[in-house]
């Protein structure tokens, strides 16, 4: 899983220009992403059911082909109905304990943490796959993100000795990926960062 972790796109809809979220995928995919998530949410997310199912579906089919793994944010019926390699979910989200019982033996399993409280309880659960900590510094991807937690929290997680593979998130740039690799993360996961990229390969081979 750490391997993978390394440059970790997320996105939806509503992330992309001209709403093309299958094209910059594909791009993306081409320029060596390590892992996707499919993350509808917001304002200027897809509305129809059908219509989200078949985008996560292409999206699905287009990370099978370059080999990277495929992963459905909180919605656990549509990890499950796709048959997606992972699904990520928040604390505020279906039960872990839950999420793992369902999909565990059929899928990865990741969970958002903002504390060295809730990174120790996750790295305590069997059958997690990764812990997603952050946000580290501020961002303006996600309208009800929590206040930053800094490379601290990163440091204390390997200080307490958590050793299960962890994503960092929130306002990671070119500028800090190193500090936050520094700091104790296997990789990095991204909205912006690449969403936003003047130049999409050396954006991503900045961040690995
Ligand atoms: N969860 C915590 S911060 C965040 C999510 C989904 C948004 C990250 O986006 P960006 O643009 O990389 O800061
Ligand atoms: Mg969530």
């Amino acid at each position: 899983m750490r391997q993978e972790l390394a440059v970790y796109l997320i996105a939806g809809t509503q992330d992309v220009a001209k709403a093309n979220l299958v094209g910059f995928l594909e791009k993306a995919l081409q320029v060596g992403i390590t892992c996707f998530q499919f993350r509808e949410k917001g304002v200027g997310s897809l509305t129809e059911r059908v219509k989200m199912i078949e985008t996560a579906r292409k999206c699905q089919l287009l990370c099978q082909s370059y080999g990277v793994p495929f992963f459905v944010n909180d919605d656990v019926e549509l990890a499950l109905m796709l048959g997606a390699d992972g699904v990520h979910v928040g604390q505020d989200d279906r039960p872990i304990q839950e999420v793992i019982e369902l999909c565990g033996a059929k899928m990865k399993v990741g969970l958002s943490v903002g504390s060295l409280q809730e990174a120790t309880e996750a790295s305590n659960l069997q059958g997690l796959d990764y812990i997603g900590v952050g946000p580290i510094f501020a961002t303006s991807s996600k309208i009800d993100a929590k206040a930053p937690v800094g490379l601290t929290l990163l440091e204390e997680i390997r200080q307490a000795g958590i050793e299960c593979p962890v994503v960092a998130i929130g306002g990671i740039t070119t500028e800090n990926v190193s500090a936050v690799l520094q700091a104790g993360a296997d990789g990095v996961a991204v909205i912006s960062a690449l969403t936003e990229a003047a130049n999409l390969e050396e954006e991503v081979a900045e961040l690995k």
